[in-house]
Order: C-alpha cells, then sequence, then structure tokens
C-alpha cells in the first residue's frame, strides 16, 4: 500500500536537481563547521610571584624538566637531546637569577601515577616553599578524562595549599598540539572543566597556556612571572 502510494508521487525534474545541488554544500558546510585548528598560546591575568623558593611540581611528561632546563638557560640543547619523560627522573636544586631577583628552585622527584603517594608527597613538598608552580599537558588535559582526573588530583592538593595568587602559577604546556574550533579559547575549554570546583580558582590568575619549547613562549612566562 504504501509503496504504491510513494509510486505515484512525481517530482518535478527541477525540483530533483536542486536537492542534488545541496547534498555537497551540506556536506561542506558540516565539516567546515567541526575544523579544528591549533590553538594559540594565551593566559590569564598575571600577578608577579612573591618569594625566595620556588617547587615545581608537575604530571609526567608535562615539560617540569624542559622548564627547568630553560630557566638554567639550556633549554635548547636540552630539547636537541630528544629526550622523553621519565617518572624516575630527580632533580636537583638551583639558583634562578633574572633581573636583580634570585629565586631557590628545590630540588624534587618526578613520582608516579599512584594517588596515595602523591597526596603525603605533595604536602611535605609544598610545606616549606614560597611559591608553587605546576604543569600538566593542556593537550591531553583537554583529550584524554583519566587524566585530567589525575591532574583534578593535584590541583586539589595545592588548592589546599596556595593562599593567594601570588604564590602559584598553573602551566598548560604542549599548547601547540591541541585542536580547537575556531574562535575557541584554551584558557575557556579548561576552566569550562573545572567549573565549580574549589580549585577552579588556581586557573583563574597565573594559568598560562604555553609553547615550553618555544623561546618567545618562555620569555613570556618569565617576564609576566618574574620582572
Ligand atoms: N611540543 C611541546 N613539547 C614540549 C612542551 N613542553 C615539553 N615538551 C617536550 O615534552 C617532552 C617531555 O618533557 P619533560 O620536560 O621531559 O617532562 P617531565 O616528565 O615533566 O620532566 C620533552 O621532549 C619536552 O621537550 C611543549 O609545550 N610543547
Ligand atoms: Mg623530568
Amino acid at each position: 500500500m504504501v509503496e504504491l502510494l510513494l509510486d505515484t508521487i512525481t517530482v518535478p525534474a527541477f525540483q530533483q536537481q536542486e536537492a542534488w545541488i545541496w547534498i555537497p554544500i551540506l556536506i561542506a558546510v558540516a565539516a567546515l563547521g567541526g575544523a579544528l585548528i591549533a590553538a594559540f598560546s594565551e593566559e590569564t591575568k598575571t600577578t608577579k610571584l612573591i618569594g625566595k623558593s620556588i617547587g615545581v611540581l608537575g604530571m609526567i611528561g608535562s615539560g617540569k624538566t624542559q622548564f627547568l632546563k630553560n630557566l638554567q638557560g639550556e633549554g635548547k640543547k636540552y630539547q636537541l637531546e630528544g629526550y622523553q619523560g621519565t617518572n624516575k627522573a630527580e632533580y636537583q636544586k638551583f639558583t634562578f637569577k633574572i633581573g636583580d631577583k634570585h629565586y631557590e628552585i628545590k630540588d624534587g622527584i618526578d613520582i608516579g601515577g599512584e594517588t596515595y603517594n602523591i597526596k603525603p608527597y605533595y604536602e611535605k613538598f609544598l610545606e616549606n616553599k614560597d611559591i608553587c608552580i605546576f604543569l600538566f599537558d593542556v593537550q591531553k588535559y583537554k583529550d584524554n578524562s583519566e587524566y585530567r582526573k589525575d591532574t583534578n588530583v593535584r590541583l586539589d592538593f595545592i588548592n589546599n595549599h596556595v593562599k593567594d595568587a601570588s604564590k602559584c602559577a598553573i602551566i598548560g604546556s604542549h599548547v601547540d598540539k591541541a585542536k580547537i574550533e575556531e574562535g575557541q579559547s584554551i584558557i575557556t575549554i579548561v576552566q569550562k572543566l573545572v567549573e565549580g570546583k574549589e580549585y577552579a580558582r588556581l586557573l583563574n590568575t597565573n594559568f598560562f597556556a604555553y609553547n615550553l619549547t618555544s623561546e618567545e613562549d618562555m620569555n613570556k612566562l618569565l617576564n609576566k612571572l618574574f620582572l
């Protein structure tokens, strides 16, 4: 019965032609709407970090060693070695001089993924440092919910120890690898992901989505935090 009805419907030739024209146009529009572009480096409002001693914490592979080598002026050399992140790395304390300021960068270790290890380690580590710098990979944070969860656990620990924004900076590294839709902001995307959480405040000030292998980004970072 239905088939019979459909068979009897006749469509004028010009209307059929119109429909065919629209199909590729609709596909093109859909493809354009979903097109992703490389995220750009950006930061929230910033404040100078106040204090003498700095503790650097962060996710494995987030760029801690890259960042520390950059501070020591070895960024380029380090990059050429093609070093990959490891969970066994330790780093030595050193003095970082910028302008007429001196900071003591405290020694530390990269600790693994087990959350029960992290809480006591983070608490002890943060106890005797004026300033905390925390790094995570912003591309992984956006695209990988497990990674995001692990990062949030650490942000929560840090939030409990940090009194005000001048004591803390959060660096979302690997921004050059993140893909976003045109007109979006990676900072806003991350802020939306933590909406309502207490540690969200850590991402309102001194939060940088940067490429740590870029000299320009690194200079901007040091300028905004220290000079
Ligand atoms: N493309 C890109 N690579 C980065 C960035 N930050 C760090 N890396 C690289 O990522 C790798 C892991 O970084 P690393 O400093 O060893 O991480 P760690 O485990 O936190 O010490 C190294 O090859 C770095 O050069 C970034 O912002 N963009
Ligand atoms: Mg390292």
